[in-house]
């Protein structure tokens, strides 16, 4: 299910659009991940606070929405261009890869709630698969 030339270009256009906001949208992904999918929350324990809008979930999650500016930069080569990523997440965070998918359902659902004119079928799609893409990426060095 590689992304398709028209997939990396809605995708690019789309997330020109959304990146004034990614800061909002990030944090408010993390935050609905933490709640509605709680065996997540095992990861971020050292947390002080993990419950929506507390500081950590902001800041991470503005962390994660420029990582995900910067894989839309690299959507040519997502494997490579995270590779030092996917290492941090397999070897020293331990994170289960089945959580990407987790992460990236939130994000999907946070977008369409902040872009409801914008998040087309045609987008859904295209952003879907990259979400998907990008978490196999993040997944790869995992064996
Ligand atoms: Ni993730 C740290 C990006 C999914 C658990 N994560 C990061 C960092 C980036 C990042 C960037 C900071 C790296 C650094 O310090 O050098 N994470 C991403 C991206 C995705 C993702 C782009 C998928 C879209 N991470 C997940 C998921 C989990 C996760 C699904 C667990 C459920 N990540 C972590 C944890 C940290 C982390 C834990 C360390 C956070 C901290 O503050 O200690």
């Amino acid at each position: 299910m590689s992304l398709t030339a028209k997939d990396k270009s809605v995708v690019k256009a789309f997330w020109g659009k959304i990146s004034v906001k990614a800061d909002v949208v990030g944090a408010e992904a993390l935050g609905r991940m933490l709640t509605a999918y709680p065996q997540t929350k095992t990861y971020f324990s050292h947390w002080a606070d993990l419950s929506p809008g507390s500081a950590p979930v902001k800041k991470h999650g503005s962390t994660i929405m420029g990582a995900i500016g910067n894989a839309v930069g690299v959507i040519d080569d997502l494997v490579g261009g995270l590779s030092a990523l996917s290492d941090l997440h397999a070897f020293k965070l331990r994170v289960d890869p089945g959580n990407f998918k987790i992460l990236s359902h939130n994000i999907l659902v946070t977008l369409a709630i902040h872009f409801p004119a914008d998040f087309t079928p045609e987008v859904h799609i295209a952003v879907d698969k990259f979400l998907a893409a990008l978490s196999a990426a993040l997944a790869d060095k995992y064996r």
